[in-house]
């Protein structure tokens, strides 16, 4: 758009307002409903990645928020635009990650005779952002994108969905931008310390429970400095495994799917229980079933950004309402008492955690998934980001790799199907020089694939792993549970991946043996370009430890009974 006198279209001062708080990517799929903010990009020093489908788009914006706790932002069309970028909204929420998605709206002149395309946001986002807004008035572009930033970062992060009439983008605006936004911060007071100090003084039996958002890498340190004057156990929640190193020896692993039997009987024991940034939701409460509700049956510390989550759903002892980075700077100065009755319980948790993970359980079939993971663990670096969507492949990574360092685990709490890939391409995007691995199911993979040309677009070069066992093996698993016997609408005819990748453009190579996973995973890298690896597994190994023939014969021998 060409400059008149020194007046911003409202698309230029959106674009501009993102640039003071410092935003350097945005993902999108473009749509004729906001060519202003397209052309307002041509000139400004912001990337822009042009992705396949505004899914994947909306994914990749909620990796950004997830892994840097800065908002993620995404642009896409209206009707068919937005209801595509859905599911990353839902991911933001879950997960708890600050994330903006700009949608173009039909113009104002037009607004109510449902028009091409035009969807009520504000009916369609309200149960999932945390704030929907249509700017109606150009002249607030600056105000209400910073509001955007502030609601998507604040007490508890998630997505906040911004609707743009088409005719507002072109008008020319006075406005200033507004100045950059600031992350507020909210810490323990002192006597909310004093009170844990007590409650720790009292304690026999405390296990540190960390999870959700509004980590930092300095966060972690102090937490993990804290844990180990302490001698505190402290193990994950659902996929937050990468708050805290898998080889300190406070490690007490992570709780999740199939987790250690070891540390549910630990957490279900503990007479004090802090849960530091987490939830505690369905899947790291085991169904609700590991704290009681709403009295907590041990001293229960609960520590997280939002009050709103704080007697949500466990009525704490102790509340605190601080973010998880503030929380462990103020528990990293704590004294510990002069002697610890719980001494030695931190390296006995970690001894199992060690014993649970260290040795890949023997499945059926040419692959071993396990074995795979061990060799991930031990071979690529620390700093390398594993991504993962939805399906029983994911238990293995959850089993056997080992997360050490912050952020780098890029997992869906949501358990949406179709993350990996997106997550990926975002992480290869902001970190060229990291190592990212993608890991699939088949069934999973084709949910956003079609990313993966994004990958070869931008010359990323990820590694995506697809374990393709010809079923959507969890809804199987399921299935042999409740039905056995009885499959119904989970068998997949799967394409040739490996081919599939190298009609991207990309690198491809079958693996059909666990030995043959080495020699592809090194010819990837070698090559430089974005690859697929496809892994032939045997649906039979359903889990590390379980085969759906032993499923479907228990549940049958149940029937029977
Ligand atoms: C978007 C979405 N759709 C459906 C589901 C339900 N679901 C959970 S796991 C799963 C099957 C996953 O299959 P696959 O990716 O092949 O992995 P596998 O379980 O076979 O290892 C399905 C359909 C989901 N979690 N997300
Ligand atoms: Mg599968």
């Amino acid at each position: 758009m060409r400059p008149q006198g020194n007046l911003r279209t409202a698309a230029e001062a959106l674009v501009d307002q993102l640039i003071v708080n410092e935003v350097q990517h945005v993902f999108c799929v473009p749509g004729e409903s906001y060519l202003a903010v397209l052309d307002a990009f041509h000139d400004r020093d912001i990337a822009v990645t042009v992705c396949r489908q505004e899914g994947g788009a909306a994914m990749m914006a909620e990796a950004v928020g997830k892994t840097t706790g800065r908002p993620g932002v995404c642009f896409v069309t209206r009707g068919p635009g937005a209801t595509n970028a859905s599911p990353g909204v839902h991911i933001a929420q879950q997960d708890s990650s600050p994330m903006i998605l700009f949608i173009g709206q039909v113009g104002r002149d037009q607004k109510e005779r449902e028009a091409f395309q035009e969807v009520d946001y504000r009916a369609m986002f309200g149960g999932m952002a945390k704030w929907v807004v249509e700017i109606s008035d150009p002249a607030r572009m600056p105000e209400l994108v910073s509001r955007a930033f502030y609601e998507a970062t604040s007490g508890r992060p998630g997505p906040v969905v911004v609707a743009l009439p088409q005719d507002v983008l072109t008008e020319r605006i006075e406005t200033p931008p507004a100045p950059p936004f600031r992350p507020v911060d909210t810490a323990a007071g002192a006597a909310d310390m004093a009170t844990l100090s007590d409650m720790l003084g009292a304690a026999k039996r405390p296990i540190l429970l960390l999870g959700g958002s509004r980590w930092s890498e300095e966060g972690c340190r102090a937490i993990a400095d804290f844990a180990t004057r302490f001698d505190l156990p402290v193990a994950t929640t659902f996929r937050r495994t990468h708050l805290f190193d898998a080889l300190h020896p406070c490690f007490a692993g992570d709780l999740g799917i199939g987790p250690n039997p070891k540390l549910l009987a630990r957490v279900k024991g503990a007479d004090l229980v802090m849960l530091v940034g987490g939830r505690l939701g369905e899947m790291p409460s085991q169904g609700y079933t590991l704290i009681d509700i709403p009295g907590p049956q041990m001293t229960f510390v609960h520590v997280h950004p939002g009050a709103q989550e704080l007697g949500r759903v466990y009525r704490p002892h102790l509340a605190v309402n601080a973010t998880p980075t503030a929380f462990a700077a103020a528990a990293a100065a704590l004294p510990p008492p002069a002697a610890i009755p719980w001494a030695g319980a931190a390296a006995a948790a970690h001894a199992d955690y060690l014993a649970w993970t260290e040795t890949p359980t023997e499945v059926p079939g040419g692959v071993n998934l396990g074995h795979v993971m061990a060799w991930l663990r031990d071979n690529i670096p620390a700093d390398s980001f594993v991504s993962n969507g939805a399906g029983n492949y994911a238990g293995w990574i959850h089993r056997f790799y080992r997360f050490r360092r912050f952020a780098t685990q890029v997992a869906p709490i949501s358990g949406s199907m179709g993350y990996s890939v997106p997550a990926a391409v975002a992480m290869k995007r902001l970190h060229p020089d990291r190592t990212v691995v993608s890991i699939n199911g088949d069934g999973d993979f084709l949910m956003n694939g079609q990313e993966f040309a994004t990958a070869v677009q931008y010359g990323l070069p990820v590694i995506v792993v697809v374990c393709d066992n010809g079923i959507y093996g969890t809804i199987r698993m399921h299935q042999e549970r409740e039905y056995p016997g009885r499959v119904s609408a989970t068998v997949l005819r799967n394409p040739d991946f490996a081919a599939y990748a190298r009609a991207f453009g990309g690198f491809g190579a079958t693996v059909e043996t666990t030995a043959a996973f080495a020699p592809a995973f090194r010819a990837a890298q070698a090559s430089g370009l974005p690859a697929i690896l496809h892994l032939k597994i045997d649906p039979e190994a359903i889990t590390p430890t379980a085969t759906l023939a032993g499923i479907r014969e228990t549940a049958l021998a149940a029937q029977g009974a």
